[in-house]
């Protein structure tokens, strides 16, 4: 049969290389010369830290593609970062959007987001607390629970920065964010009068 090393044939086939083992050929896949049968990769050389490692795996935080009878290529994959956020109507809910899916990790903590009201004016400045809604799905959010006290007057904003990227992770790679974004700015909706309880 075809695509085992050996043709119909009996031509050993592109990409292979065979040993006569007792009565029967036995072939295997070459890595390192970069053709590709049913490895998952083959850059051509026997190389670590390409994306192509010297077994022919693809290594973790790397993406690799081939076409034809080509050398893969191998890119790393860029780690998820913050990108945008929203609120709720009420203000009461914050969501962060990563430029693809994160899982968070059971270690972090409210503390590992750094959250102030910005364009307040009032000398006396508004209260901000918020909790994580926990979640341990794969995501492209993560959700904050507010709690504001204080009056809004409605040209206020929110700032947010990750303080902690270690326990937010690329879930395909097991990569903690290598990336911190700067900081992103979520606008208050207008005219909340919250903190009556
Ligand atoms: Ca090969
Ligand atoms: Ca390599």
């Amino acid at each position: 049969m075809d695509g085992d090393g050996c043709s119909r044939q009996c031509k050993i086939e592109m990409g292979f290389e065979c040993s006569i083992n007792g009565s029967k050929d036995q072939c295997k896949e070459v890595c390192g010369d970069g053709i590709v049968r049913n490895l998952a990769c083959d850059d051509g050389n026997s190389e670590p830290n390409d994306g192509c490692s010297p077994t022919c795996t693809i290594e973790i935080g790397w993406n690799c593609t081939t076409t034809g009878n080509n050398p893969s290529l191998c890119t790393k994959i860029d780690s998820p970062y913050l990108t945008t956020a929203s609120l709720e109507k009420d203000n009461s809910q914050l969501t962060l959007y990563f430029s693809s899916e994160i899982r968070a990790s059971e270690n972090l903590t409210k503390e590992n987001f750094n959250l102030k009201i910005i364009n307040n004016p009032l000398t006396d400045p508004v209260e901000l607390n918020w909790t994580i809604i926990p979640n341990d799905q794969v995501s492209n959010s993560i959700l904050l629970k507010l709690n504001i006290k204080g009056q809004l007057y409605g040209i206020e904003s929110i700032e947010i920065s990750i303080m902690d990227v270690s326990h937010i992770y690329d879930p395909s790679h097991r990569f903690p964010l290598l990336y911190l974004s700067s900081k992103i700015i979520a606008v208050l909706n207008s005219s909340q009068f919250q903190g009556q309880q």
